[in-house]
């Protein structure tokens, strides 16, 4: 840890932390922030700097995005030099050498099947990508009547129109008139506090939860398109899938030929012990959308990874011309292309996935510390992942579990806090003596939150 500190930057001049007024910032309580802020000023491997120079313990890779630790020399060097030879270049009816190359080095890494990749901005652009393709793909193959789309509750897919209206959480979408897409359904949350509660790992109880979708099945026919679904609920406070219940959802697609897309914004590149989810569940999907760890959140990038029969469906439907009219001006963007290629190779040189996979025990046991402690009423992991789920305070839902976070935050650690859940997702480059500190200060924080 010392070593880290010795490399911190030292923090900016108070006179050079700018007017907060101006900025609506994002799934923020702006006005509380605003009264008493957290600034974040410079990062490097395992700590953030803040405002007035301390440092604090990166509990959470900063939004479950930087898996290689931050500032890694490997990756500013590659978006350093990429943004002086070519800054940008149109994707559209052109194309650089780098976003092929980031595509098939990815497709290298994908569970076999899939292959052919699209790439976007965000985790939100890689869902709304994939709900289209999914659509066009059943278009192309004669069955345009597939066009509605199954989320679950608890499921958290962004904030485009598509996305927020396959997620489910209520919050998200009663601000905008109930305009979410009008063909949407939703399977059940999987979350069963009552059977499952301080389960390790994989819950055994809730494979039947997948039934839902036969239900589905029964009451609409084959107008299904697709079915979304996060391995691992991330946002909604670190949903395990019970054992069994991926499987059996992938054999409901397969009965009724649906197509399973699984949103790894999260659970990639290595969150789970494995390169994806689908890896470590031995599950394969017909379509995942990927962010975040692409390019260890240095650049903005999203990313659809298909099956090659989806590509060639949709590429082959039309006689010429273009093929799928989506996209965006920085779909593959050179300096997020960049950066993505040089994040893969720290992956894999550095053997973070295995990383992650040997550090899963000692992790499991950390988690599991915290059991007995006042107000905790589960703890949840699963490879580097952890929801440390608080019982909420009698008429302030999530008050707790937000108090906690800010404690912790004071302590030194950074978690994050959903609802009264805390969740914990570190760099895949921590040490045991910091999963200690980020538990011992959870540990803490909860004994000082009423
Ligand atoms: N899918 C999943 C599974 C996500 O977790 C998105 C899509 C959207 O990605 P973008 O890049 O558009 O934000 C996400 C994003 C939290 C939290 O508190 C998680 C996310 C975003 C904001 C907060 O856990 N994940």
């Amino acid at each position: 840890m010392a070593t880290e500190t010795l490399n911190a930057p030292p923090a900016p001049e108070a006179s050079a932390i700018p007017s907060l007024e101006e900025l609506w910032m994002p799934f923020t309580a702006n006005r509380a922030y605003k009264r008493a802020p957290r600034l974040l000023v410079a990062a490097k491997d395992m700590y953030y700097t803040d405002a007035a120079g301390r440092q604090v313990l990166d509990g959470t890779a900063g939004l479950w995005c930087v898996n290689a630790g931050h500032c890694r020399d490997e990756i500013t060097a590659a978006i350093r030099e990429q943004a002086g030879v070519m800054d940008y270049a149109p994707p559209f009816q052109m194309g650089h050498p780098l976003a092929f190359e980031l595509a098939q080095h990815l497709s290298q890494m994908l569970p076999a099947g899939i292959d052919h990749v699209f790439f976007g901005n965000s985790g939100s652009e890689a869902v709304d990508t994939a709900l289209k393709i999914a659509l066009a793909y059943w278009q192309a193959k004669g069955q345009p009547q597939r066009t509605r789309l199954i989320g679950r509750a608890r499921g958290y897919h962004g904030v485009g129109f598509g996305g927020m209206s396959v997620g489910g959480i209520a919050t998200n979408t009663k601000q905008f008139s109930a305009q979410t897409l009008p063909l949407v359904d939703h399977l059940p949350a999987t979350h069963d506090l009552a059977k499952n509660a301080f389960s390790r790992g994989q819950p055994a109880h809730g494979a039947e939860f997948a039934d839902a979708l036969e239900e589905l099945v029964a009451k609409h026919g084959d107008t299904i398109a697709a079915v979304i679904v996060e391995p691992v609920a991330g946002s909604t406070g670190v949903l395990v899938p019970p054992k069994g219940y991926l499987d059996r959802l992938r054999a409901i697609c397969d009965k009724h030929g649906i197509l399973l897309i699984f949103d790894e914004v999260i659970t990639g590149f290595g969150r789970l012990g494995a390169s994806f989810a689908a890896e470590k569940f031995g599950v394969t999907p017909d379509m995942m959308t990927l962010a975040k760890g692409l390019t260890n959140a240095a650049v903005p990038m999203g990313a659809v990874c298909l099956r090659r029969e989806i590509y060639d469906a949709v590429i082959n439907a039309s006689a010429s011309g273009i093929e799928f009219f989506h996209g965006y001006t920085y779909s593959g963007h050179p300096l997020a292309a960049a950066a993505g290629l040089a994040t893969l190779e720290i992956y894999r040189s550095e053997r973070l996935f295995e990383r992650a996979a040997s550090l899963e025990s000692y992790w499991a046991d950390a988690v599991h510390s915290l059991r007995g402690r006042r107000n905790v009423i589960d703890c949840r992991n699963i490879g580097i992942v952890a929801g440390i789920e608080l019982e909420a305070r009698p008429g302030a839902v999530g008050a707790r579990g937000f108090e906690t976070f800010v404690k912790c935050f004071e302590l030194g650690v950074m978690v994050r806090s959903t609802a009264d859940t805390i969740a914990l997702s570190p760099p895949l480059i921590v040490e045991k003596p910091q999963i200690d500190r980020m538990f011992e200060t959870v540990a803490d924080a909860l004994e000082r939150v009423e």
